[in-house]
């Protein structure tokens, strides 16, 4: 089996990646094959993904392998939640899906629960954390703009499952990705009819639902002859990147925390059931499907994308700054000088991002950060101060006692941020891998193939094979008080 490699597709939303991995001797190893941007594209006052590029990227990659002479076992796809692609009558695409930070949505949540289905209801039945883009709200919004691509639906299928039918003309409807679109419940751990219903769908419209680990069909003809490659398969893995990433969590036991940080941090613990009660409907917790019948109950917060969206508004010379270089001269500048609520309604889809951030700073009359180095100190201190909060309210949820916590995804290679963690929340962090998404979708196809038993074999062979970077708290009088500004400017939300 030594020579067979497992062909990952990891897209995020800023950009995307094929890694191809095997397992060898109880470790596993990892070779990028192709990296591309996700482009964010802005038409006639909406935002979309370009579904063809990405289709297209794929196709790429894997005619690289197959150029390489490389023996594939399967493919897996994971993407960002709640975004899916419509199909016609004519089996063909209904434009390109829209992208979740479409400003179309921003209302779209308050008047769905205002006016057809409460808040409580909605949270009873899915669990989901309220976020204005999950698919329930675009679905709403798209239906009262009279959307004229939903009106000739005849499929509707998630970003994941959409590229794989790309790929194969099978179409399935893979739990771990449809759980975040806010109509799933997870207790029957299928689409709820009444949800659908409430915006004129039903069940019919989507793919069958399958597991992560399920085999969704091969390479079709067409896919075949423009890759070189013969009828691979193709799994659904947990189709949503966050389910593969956690998935791929090199914890010992069950009593971990974990932040998944890449465009999002996502923090939260891996559960055996969801927890739905007052206290995670008030903090706005979500329960989103995982592997082997998991729960991931976590909450979402702004992460890299502060960060990722200054950059691209900085000049040609801050840009050519390495990663390490830019996040190092923030440790140059001034500590807690300005500090910023990351999950204010502001930074969610703003113009400018900067100037966001220096608007939020003015109305809460705190100097202004203006250099990149003091507006990236300013993000870092802001999401460790979130993080310390998230990481609060996590522990009266967890039945455990939360000591160590598990920085994986890209944002984990950022040390200065690390060290914040660690020094904010007063837990031990530990770093990597930073490819944790792609990891998790080869340890689940590696399952499907029958290489590995379960996720604690999957977890073990990942611990084997890495040096996670260890971060211990230091500093915390400072970060404590840090704190206690935080919270006075933020009120406590
Ligand atoms: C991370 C992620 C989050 C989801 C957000 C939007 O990439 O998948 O889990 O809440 O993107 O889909």
């Amino acid at each position: 089996n030594n020579q067979k490699y497992f062909f990952s597709v990891d897209l995020g939303a800023t950009s995307g990646r094929t890694i191809i991995g095997r397992i060898n001797d109880n470790k596993f190893e990892l070779e990028e094959v192709t990296r591309f941007p996700n482009n964010l594209i802005v038409q006639g006052g909406h935002y979309y993904w370009d579904i063809y590029a990405l289709y297209f990227e794929i196709i790429k990659g894997l005619k690289e392998v197959a150029r390489r002479g490389l023996d594939i076992v399967s493919i897996g796809i994971d993407t960002w939640g709640v975004d899916f692609v419509m199909i016609g009558e004519d089996n063909a695409i209904l434009r390109n899906p829209r992208a979740y930070r479409d400003p179309i949505t921003f209302e779209a949540m308050d008047d769905y629960l205002q006016n057809v289905v409460t808040k409580k209801e909605v949270y009873d039945v899915t669990g989901i954390q309220f976020m204005f883009f999950n698919s329930l709200f675009q679905l709403y919004a798209m239906r009262k703009e009279n959307n004229s691509a939903l009106k000739h639906a005849k499929q509707i299928l998630f970003v994941p499952d959409a590229l794989s039918w790309m790929l194969t003309g099978e179409a399935v409807c893979e739990y771990t990705i449809a759980s975040t679109s806010q109509l799933l419940d997870p207790r029957t751990k299928q689409l709820d009819e009444r949800l659908l219903a409430s915006v004129g769908l039903d069940r019919g419209k989507f793919g069958k639902m399958v597991m992560p680990g399920t085999r969704i069909g091969v390479l079709t003809d067409e896919v075949q002859q423009l890759t070189g490659l013969g009828a691979v398969p193709v799994i659904a893995v947990a189709g949503h990147d966050t389910g593969s990433a956690v998935a791929a969590v090199p914890a010992k036991n069950e009593q971990f925390a974990y932040l998944s940080s890449g465009t999002w941090s996502l923090m939260g613990i891996e559960t055996k059931d969801a927890i739905i009660n007052d206290l995670s409907y008030d903090r706005n917790f979500t329960n989103e499907g995982g592997v082997e019948g998991t729960t991931r109950f976590l909450k979402n917060i702004c992460g890299m994308w502060l960060y990722e969206r200054c950059r691209l508004e900085w000049p040609d010379e801050v840009r050519k700054l390495s990663h390490p270089e830019l996040q190092g001269s923030a440790m140059q500048v001034e500590p807690f000088r300005s500090i910023i609520n990351p999950d204010d309604q502001l930074f969610a889809s703003p113009k400018s991002m900067i100037g966001a951030i220096q608007q939020y700073c003015r109305d809460t009359h705190q100097p202004v950060p203006e250099t990149p180095a003091e507006i990236c100190r300013c993000i870092f201190d802001s999401l460790a101060l979130r993080y310390k909060q998230v990481f609060q309210w996590l522990q009266e949820f967890a039945p455990f006692e939360l000591k160590t916590l598990h920085v994986i995804g890209g944002g984990s290679l950022n040390k200065y941020l690390n060290q914040f963690t660690a020094n904010a929340t007063g837990a031990t962090v530990l770093a990597g891998p930073q490819e944790g998404t792609a990891i998790g979708n080869i340890m689940l196809q590696a399952q499907a193939a029958g290489l590995v038993n379960d996720i604690w074999e999957m977890r073990r062979i990942i611990a084997n094979s890495l040096d996670l970077v260890k971060y211990e708290p230091t500093d915390q009088t400072a970060w404590d008080e840090a704190y206690e500004t935080y919270l006075n400017i933020t009120n406590n939300k």
